[in-house]
């Protein structure tokens, strides 16, 4: 997903090339905005983090960009990709060191495994029947 905040500054274009010449495939991609509700429902693992009705408001708070995407070993270089959860410690050349502004607004987010992946990619593109 590339998060309100990088779409709301203009960045789908920046942060989407910096993920085609990374060597993912866009296999699916979508501009669409999450209600609360919808946001509750992708971010539930974190239901009892401190942080989780920030999120869901952060997150339904203006449109996002999500996409699936296609590569050997995908889960693992797009955390690379992508840097730290906080940009304050993301590595120099990262997608959320050149484009978040905080641990909140950090600009992207990335499936953490296989399963998740599956899992989210349902949850914006059910009718994939891949996934
Ligand atoms: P990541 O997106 O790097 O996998 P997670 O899974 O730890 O990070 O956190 C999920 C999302 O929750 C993050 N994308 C981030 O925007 C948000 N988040 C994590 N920690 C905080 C925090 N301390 N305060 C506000 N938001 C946070």
């Amino acid at each position: 997903m590339i998060k309100p905040d990088a779409v709301a500054d203009g960045n789908i274009g920046g942060i989407t090339k910096m993920i085609e010449d990374a060597g993912f495939k866009i296999i699916a991609m979508k501009y669409t905005r999450l209600t609360s509700e919808l946001a509750g429902k992708f971010y539930a693992v974190h239901a009892e983090r401190p942080f989780y009705g920030e999120l869901c408001e952060y997150m339904s708070s203006g449109p996002i960009v999500a996409a699936i995407l296609e590569k050997e070993n995908a889960v693992e270089d797009f955390r690379k990709l992508i840097g730290a959860t906080n940009p304050a410690e993301a590595e120099e050349g990262t997608i959320r060191k050149i484009y978040a502004k905080s641990i909140g607004a950090n600009a992207v987010h990335g499936s953490d495994s296989d399963e998740n992946a599956a899992i989210e990619g349902n949850f914006y593109f059910p009718e994939l029947e891949r996934f």
